[in-house]
């Protein structure tokens, strides 16, 4: 492997207005290249494993809901500095505080349906490829 990972999700509002091609093509083009990839319509108690950290926030139970409201697509992007670079090019958790050219400036619809995900650390890319992927799928 040449590069580091990260993983996204394409989030079920991106999906529910077509966007999912869309998003997928820009990630690609900018360079990061897909380890591993696979649709799956989350129960809630795996949205809720998912996002186990911001259990007890006000958004949680609403977040639980909204990511286990259709299917997602889940991958894993190997790039240089990937953690940071993905974080960079779909912006701000706020689409509407999110730079212009962004990916959630272009596509998400709030401050919850904001199109996509993106780790914040090296060790949280590989607890969250574990979480979607078995090891033999992308190591
Ligand atoms: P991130 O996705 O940019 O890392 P986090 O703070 O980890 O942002 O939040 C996880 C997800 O929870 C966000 O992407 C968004 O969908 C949702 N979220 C975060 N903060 C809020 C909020 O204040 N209200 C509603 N939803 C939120
Ligand atoms: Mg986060």
């Amino acid at each position: 492997m040449s590069g580091t990972i990260t993983l996204t999700m394409i989030k079920p509002d991106a999906w529910r207005e077509g966007h999912g091609g869309a998003i997928l093509d820009r990630i690609i083009k900018a360079g990061f290249i897909v380890r591993a990839m696979k649709l799956v319509h989350l129960t809630p108690g795996q949205a809720g494993q998912f996002y186990a950290v911001h259990k007890g926030k006000p958004f949680y139970e609403s977040l639980v809901k909204y990511m286990s409201s259709g299917p997602i697509v889940a991958a894993i992007l190997e790039k240089d500095n990937s953690v940071a670079d993905f974080r960079k090019f779909i912006g701000a958790t706020n689409p509407a505080q999110a730079a212009e050219g962004t990916i959630r400036r272009q596509f998400g619809k709030s401050l919850e349906s904001n199109a996509v995900h993106g780790s914040d650390s090296d060790e949280n890319a590989v607890i969250e490829s574990n979480f979607f992927f078995n090891r033999t799928e992308w190591v």
